[in-house]
């Protein structure tokens, strides 16, 4: 489907609001609202509203250059982390450390290699979500780091995209719940979050250069919707990507109209590294530029001094300066950063360097939780028979490197950037050095042991005839197969980030269509960063069970263990689809074109029908569907049950949404507390029906009306919930006004579509329990 089709909607009502480009910045406006989050009460924008006043005294007595100063970085490797504001001190100004990764504190020892966003995303649970952001925000204030960069929440829209591991899967509502944990689980300890990459950063290949082209609709609904819930978070600093026809970073329509007005953020934008291209930036919205050099020890900057001097001779605004501090200071006061806040202890660029780094151990216990999340985000994808979980097996082997150490050690690639033995985590900026790895090899032996167990293995993924044998007349054979991807500025066997292909890495079709000729009982076990394509041995009659392990992080081994041994009841669920072929998916990685500005287009013809919309609208049968995974037990649903929370004859701000179109106030218009209120309750009850404790997943899933012209259908609801042996779970997922919206790009605001939306409740994208209607 064309996107401009999408442009020809039927909007019965609509709530919108003018919109316009100020160079000058965006006022603050603070709605009084408060926003709901799942019954948890959160309200940053009084925060938010203190912080910004106590930020206009703290900085009274500031000159411009000061000021300029807060907002240019000090150059590449011009301090101690990936990016540094200078201190003040005379000012009570410390400075700033900003550091990487998503998934922990990078280029820094004695730290957590935590699971990488897709598998916390796989496990479908909030409370995992918000602790693994707690645990990495702790770690990070450990270090003296101040603002850590991410999450990620860039969709996986083109499969092969390489950094797609680093954020949450296909789904801007699963991404968006995702992002929103995560970045009140980092807040709440004191660390600025920072949302990223802001927006339209798909792909590797081109990334500094190409045009994404998405129109409007699909621009708010799918790709915005992460970012929403993330000022939702209160969150302190968005990083802005490459660009959009014009740059990301001087995108006034991105930086303002959509980020500052629409969705009322109150902190602060920073480019991505080396994304600063003009000193008009600052008149565009951006409002931090990083590392701060014009390019990489360029000893120039397009902010600096070349700010100062565009203030002095009226090319910018000094009340856009004065916004710009304003938002990095009030930021630091929202987190609390001005008290007590500890001295950068590390060096990102020198761990060896005695005068730099304390090596000061950050880890606490938080090995237990990345074991957690772990096993909870494996998704069993085949079990046929039982065949897991394994029972006390006489014999064991174990078949391909990626069961294996690395010959290397963990870190025996900087930045992960090669293939050697078991993979934990992509490559790139994206990452942590790791503490320790422990391979499957390793925690499959251990296990093993208490049950007299023999374990074999062989770990040359090319030598068949060997692998063969060393599977044949073994209870089981367990196979592991993986597919490695990262971010573009390395190139790992000629993927230059984004994946050239779908299938298995290093032989691994080959290796499992081999060992399953000779083992009746042989189970895969995959390590990907995304979907990888299974049809070559997914039907084979002896591959009896496929366990979907993701990027687990540094206990990599002794999550699989956990599940494998039927310790942890499996509830991982597919964050994207995983289809027959490559070419079944909407949209691919652009790989060719120029390299100017402009010269490759990445046009987002898919529309809203990315990931398993596509699939939906299209009626493609995938191999898995998005949600998909199974369990050791069995759970049955029942007893749904529609309920109205607001009655619309008496509550004006309903009959606003139902009746009339009222025009709201501008600033923060996509996240006035009327429209995410809670509208409906979907209540209904789930049972336990097998004979072991379990977890199930429950999804909510609407149907929005034909006039709607969207997705056949959209995931608008998840819970994680653990329920022993014949018990009964009453669940209740509540509905918004938003979410039961489209955006009317003619009248610029969220609309209500006519007609009823259909409602179903089950196990998966595809697996529909119950039914229901909103009308
Ligand atoms: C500077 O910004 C202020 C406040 O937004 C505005 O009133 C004024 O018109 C702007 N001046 C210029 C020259 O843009
Ligand atoms: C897919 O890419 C991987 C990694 O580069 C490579 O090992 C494998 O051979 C490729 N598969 C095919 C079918 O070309
Ligand atoms: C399954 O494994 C057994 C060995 O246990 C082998 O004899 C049989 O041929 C295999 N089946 C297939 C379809 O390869
Ligand atoms: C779940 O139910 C199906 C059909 O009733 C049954 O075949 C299967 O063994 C059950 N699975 C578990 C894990 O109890
Ligand atoms: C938000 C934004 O600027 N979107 C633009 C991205 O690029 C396409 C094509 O250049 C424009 O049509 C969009 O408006």
């Amino acid at each position: 489907m064309r996107s401009t089709a999408l442009l020809a909607l039927v909007a019965s009502q609509v709530w919108a609001s003018e919109h316009s480009t100020e160079a000058a910045g965006i006022p603050r406006q603070y709605n009084p609202g408060q926003i709901l989050n799942h019954g948890e009460d959160f309200t940053p924008r009084r925060k938010w509203a203190d912080a910004h006043a106590a930020a206009k005294s703290f900085l009274k007595d500031w000159s411009l250059e000061e000021k300029v100063g807060l907002t240019t970085g000090v150059g590449w490797m011009g301090g101690r982390c990936v990016g540094n504001i200078d201190a003040l001190s005379d000012k009570g100004w410390d400075g700033l450390c900003l550091e990487d990764s998503p998934l922990g504190v990078r280029l820094a020892d004695y730290v957590t290699a935590f699971p990488a966003g897709i598998n916390t995303a796989a496990t479908f649970d909030r409370h995992l979500m918000r602790r693994r952001g707690e645990a990495m925000g702790k770690e990070f204030r450990g270090k003296g780091v101040h603002i850590a960069l991410g999450p990620a929440m860039n969709l996986a829209r083109a499969p092969e995209g390489g950094r797609l591991w680093e954020s949450f899967g296909g789904d801007p509502y699963l991404q968006g719940e995702a992002a929103y944990e995560t970045i009140r689980g980092i807040q709440d300890e004191g660390v600025q979050a920072c949302a990223k990459h802001y927006l339209n950063n798909e792909q590797e290949r081109f990334r500094t250069t190409s045009s994404s082209n998405v129109d409007d609709r699909t621009q708010h609904e799918v790709y915005l919707h992460p970012f929403l819930r993330s000022v939702q978070a209160g969150v302190a600093s968005v990083m802005c990507s490459y660009m959009n026809g014009t740059w990301a970073c001087e995108n006034p329509k991105l930086l303002n109209d959509l980020l500052k007005r629409e969705l009322g953020f109150e902190g602060y934008v920073m480019s991505d590294w080396q994304a600063t291209h003009s000193t008009d930036s600052a008149n565009q919205g951006l409002d931090m530029t990083m590392p701060g050099d014009v390019y990489f020890g360029s000893k120039t900057s397009y902010f600096g001094p070349s700010l100062v001097d565009s203030v002095n001779s009226g090319s910018t605004n000094k009340t856009r300066v004065d916004d710009m501090a304003e938002r990095i200071v009030a930021a630091w006061l929202y987190t609390g950063q001005d008290k007590d806040f500890p001295a950068v202890n590390f060096n990102a660029f020198d761990n060896n360097d005695p005068a730099t780094n304390e090596h000061v151990d950050v880890q606490d216990d938080h090995y237990k939780l990345v074991r957690e999340i772990g096993a909870a985000s494996t998704v069993l994808l085949k079990n046929n028979n039982n065949a897991l979980p394994l029972k006390k097996p006489r014999s064991i082997a174990l078949i391909g490197s990626d069961a294996g150490p690395p010959l290397r050690g963990p870190n025996g690639y900087n930045d992960r950037g090669g293939t050697d033995g078991t993979l934990a985590v992509g490559w790139g900026s994206g990452t942590t050095d790791f503490p320790y790895l422990i391979s499957p090899l390793e925690a499959i032996q251990a296990r093993a042991r208490k049950d007299r167990t023999s374990v074999s293995w062989w770990l040359h993924d090319y030598d068949i005839s060997g692998a063969t044998s060393a599977a044949s007349y073994k209870d089981v054979a367990i196979v592991f197969v993986k597919s490695d991807s990262g971010e573009g500025y390395i190139t790992v066997d000629g993927n230059e980030g984004d994946r050239n292909n779908l299938t298995a890495w290093s032989n691994g079709d080959a290796l499992v269509k081999a060992v399953a000729s000779s083992n009746s009982q042989t189970i895969v076990v995959v390590h990907s960063v995304g979907p990888m394509i299974v049809e070559a041995w997914v039907d084979h009659p002896n591959v009896t069970a496929v366990v979907w392990a993701g990027m687990p992080g540094q206990e990599s081994g002794n999550s699989l263990v956990d599940i494998l041994w039927g310790d942890v009841n499996p509830s991982g669920r597919l964050p994207y689809t995983i289809a027959k072929t490559a070419s079944d998916y909407a949209a691919h990685v652009v790989y060719t074109g120029g390299n100017n500005p402009n010269d490759v287009q990445i046009p987002y013809t898919e529309g809203l029908l990315l990931d398993y919309r596509w699939f939906d609208a299209h009626d493609i049968k995938p191999r898995y569907e998005f949600g998909f995974g199974l369990s050791y037990t069995n759970f049955t649903y029942s007893d749904i049950e529609i309920v109205k929370r607001h009655d619309s004859d008496f509550n004006p701000e309903v009959a606003r949404w139902e009746h009339d179109g009222v025009t709201g106030p501008e600033v923060g218009a996509s996240v006035a507390e009327w429209l995410h209120e809670i509208a409906y309750e979907v209540k209904f009850n789930v049972k336990n029906t097998g004979s072991v404790e379990g977890w199930e997943v429950p999804q909510l899933y609407l149907h929005p009306p034909p006039s709607a012209n969207s997705a056949p259908s959209i995931l608008r609801g998840f819970d994680r919930i653990s329920i022993s042996p014949g018990e009964t779970a009453e669940i209740s997922f509540p509905v918004s006004r938003y979410d039961l919206s489209i955006w009317d790009v003619a009248r610029q605001g969220w609309a209500k579509p006519s007609g009823a939306w259909r409602v179903s409740v089950g196990a998966s994208s595809k697996d529909f329990r119950l039914h229901g209607t909103i009308s």
